[in-house]
């Protein structure tokens, strides 16, 4: 079993997707083990796309994700990170798989409804930018 961190982006909370989404998450095998709502500010948000800072859609990429509430969520599952990257396609929904969540719901290359983390240890960087390892504990007795 492994983790990996999704965020449900804030298009996907102002279209009305939430639902959707987690429901083609789950039906593809994945546990939700946490999850919360949370608007990110400015710095929360640079932080955690601190990667691509020198990127030139890093400004853009910023004022998206602080346009409003997001939903971080921890999943589990076997191989959970591929599995995960594999269900939601490529970042440009146009070049995204048939069935994938970005093909079926997202607007464009930026505006892409979700996140999944790229690697087993981005996923434990990611998971705990959003929840303390208190609250991990609290909800699942995560040492
Ligand atoms: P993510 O990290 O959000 O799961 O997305 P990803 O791995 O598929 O793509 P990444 O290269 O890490 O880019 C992070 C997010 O930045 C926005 N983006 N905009 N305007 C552009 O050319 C552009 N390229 C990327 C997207 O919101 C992308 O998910
Ligand atoms: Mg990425």
């Amino acid at each position: 079993m492994s983790r990996t961190l999704a965020i449900l982006k804030p298009d996907c909370v102002r279209k009305e997707l939430i639902g959707k989404v987690i429901g083609h998450i789950q039906s593809a095998g994945f546990k939700i083990a946490a999850m919360k709502m949370v608007k990110l500010t400015p710095d929360a948000a640079k932080g955690f796309y601190e990667v691509h800072k020198e990127r030139p859609f890093f400004h853009e990429l910023i004022s998206y994700m602080t346009s409003g509430p997001c939903v971080p969520i921890v999943l589990e599952k076997d191989n959970a990170v591929e599995d995960f990257r594999k269900l939601i396609g490529a970042t440009d929904p146009a070049k995204a798989e048939e069935g994938t969540i970005r093909k079926m719901y997202a607007e464009n290359i930026q505006e892409n409804i979700i996140h999944g983390s790229d690697s087993d240890e981005n996923a434990a960087k990611e998971i705990a930018h959003f929840f303390s390892r208190k609250e991990l504990l609290e909800i699942n007795g995560w040492e």
